[in-house]
């Protein structure tokens, strides 16, 4: 009997907060259609918006019901491709949303836990990445904008409405070099190396099932 074929949903963002782009959006929409073994990989676009993104979220994998799911999003300032450990039940906006939203201090999904833990392999995802010459390292904190909120509503869906082999979580990404030229200083990656990662991240979460145990933490 032919193995069965495998769903790979990947998410990229809008762009949000006078951006004209969002790096998430630009890499993932590069991995569309890719396959890699018996895994097919769909990209989907969702809106930078409160609730909204999490109905998208929701609409996709009624749709294409994907083993693996992850949401991409750019996390600005930061130098490294991270894989998120933890998302938690709050919206806390610190800017408004890309419909004029900034919910403060009210969870995404009320009555729901405080927390959930990401159910890909972050620390082999790391390790794999690093060896491919990409920096990376595990993030301990997705924030409390919409990227955290989508995450958490994925891994609310993955907990309350669970599908056998079904993982997902989050990764942040640098800003594009073109978004990094308007601040001097801060840092950025290829979109080269962007879709590379990305790749790594996905073959890596495919054939790992039991997460490695190797530091990835910090002090603060
Ligand atoms: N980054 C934002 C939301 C959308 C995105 O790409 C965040 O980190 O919450």
């Amino acid at each position: 009997m032919a193995a069965k074929p495998i769903k790979v949903l990947l998410t990229g963002f809008e762009p949000f907060e006078q951006e004209t782009l969002n790096p998430s959006w630009d890499a993932v929409r590069e991995l569309d259609g890719w396959k890699v073994g018996r895994a097919t990989v769909h990209a989907r676009l969702v809106p930078c918006v409160f609730g909204d993104a999490i109905d998208a979220l929701m609409r996709a994998m009624d749709e294409l019901q994907p083993q693996l799911v992850l949401c991409i999003g750019q996390a600005g300032g930061r130098a490294e491709f991270t894989p998120e450990r933890i998302a938690i039940n709050i919206d806390d906006a610190r800017t408004a949303d890309n419909k004029g939203r900034e919910p403060i201090d009210v969870p995404v999904v009320p009555g729901a836990p405080a927390a959930y833990f990401s159910t890909l392999p972050i620390k082999a995802m790391v390790r794999e990445l690093r060896a491919a010459g990409i920096p990376a390292s595990v993030s301990n904190s997705a924030g409390t904008f919409v990227c955290n909120h989508i995450f958490y509503g994925l891994m609310h869906r993955i907990a309350t409405h669970p599908v056998p082999g079904l993982r997902g979580g989050f990764i942040h990404i640098p800003y594009l070099p073109q978004q990094a030229a308007r601040f001097p200083g801060a840092p950025s990656m290829s979109l080269e190396t962007l879709v590379k990662a990305l790749r790594v991240a996905v073959t890596t979460a495919l054939a790992v099932e039991h997460d490695i145990a190797e530091t990835g933490g910090r002090l603060h």
